[in-house]
């Protein structure tokens, strides 16, 4: 017969994701035992690979005051759940740092001067991307960038999720904004007071690509290669 906690830990693996958010929140609430169960799940997953179930449990551990915990964490993932792999040595670990404290806004901004020294020197000045620096991208760093994103936002936010809601919507841009809130009716969701820095956003809602310019750039990042490969 399984014990309740056996089966809390069993259900961590289950498909279903509002299953395994639902576990991740009820262990957090059942102390040092259930704390156990989740530095377990973190210990034997796959760190080159993480999803969002661990970057929950992640948190989860983190808001602990428990130095047992404090001192897992310290010891397993000093910086965080995500390696930060990278083709052209940019350091994303202050976006990893505000991802961790739900600094959503921040990290938005961030993603974004990233996604410029990516780019080049020139990106770096201008502040904003060409669609042809985004199409040069190396497939390593948009995966950090996304995995980042996915790990800290229960699997709601980055470009992956964007990308398969505008695949499921047949790549129709219009039918898009309103999906994600970035427009409502015929009007634009205003920057930034118009939009959800929060987990309460509809999936998709972040990060923000400004349409300023047009579709282009937005159209490039969920086109590239990485999400077919
Ligand atoms: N803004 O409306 N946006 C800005 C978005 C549009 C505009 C920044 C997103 C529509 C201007 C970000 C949407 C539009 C500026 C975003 C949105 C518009 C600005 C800051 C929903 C007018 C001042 C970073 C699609 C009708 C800056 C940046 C400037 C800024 C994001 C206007 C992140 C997702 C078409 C005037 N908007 N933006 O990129 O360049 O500047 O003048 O998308």
């Amino acid at each position: 017969e399984l014990t309740d906690l056996e089966q809390l830990s069993t259900a961590l693996s289950s498909p279903n994701g509002k299953t395994q958010l639902k576990t991740l929140e009820t262990l957090s609430t059942l102390g040092s035992s259930g704390e156990q169960v989740l530095m377990d799940f973190l210990a034997k997953s796959d760190r080159h690979h993480p999803t969002w179930p661990q970057g929950t449990a992640f948190l989860k551990l983190r808001a602990s005051d428990s130095s047992v915990v404090q001192e897992f964490l310290n010891r397993e993932f000093p910086q965080g759940m995500v390696p930060l792999n990278t083709d052209r040595d940019i350091d994303y670990s202050p976006l990893q740092d505000l991802l961790i404290e739900q600094k959503w806004q921040e990290a938005d901004r961030l993603t974004l001067l990233k996604m410029c020294e990516l780019a080049g020197e020139s990106a770096m000045t201008r502040k904003w991307l060409y669609f042809s620096e985004v199409n040069q991208f190396p497939r390593t760093d948009l995966h950090t960038i996304n995995t980042l994103w996915l790990v800290y936002s229960e699997g709601k936010f980055g470009f992956s999720i964007q990308r398969e809601i505008w695949l499921s919507l047949g790549k129709n841009w219009e039918k898009l904004w309103p999906k994600i809130q970035w427009r409502t009716g015929k009007t634009w969701t205003r920057y930034p007071g118009g939009f959800i820095w929060d987990l309460t956003a509809p999936k998709g809602h972040l990060p923000l690509t400004n349409q300023l310019r047009g579709v282009r750039v937005m159209d490039s990042l969920l086109s590239h290669p990485a999400w077919t490969d």
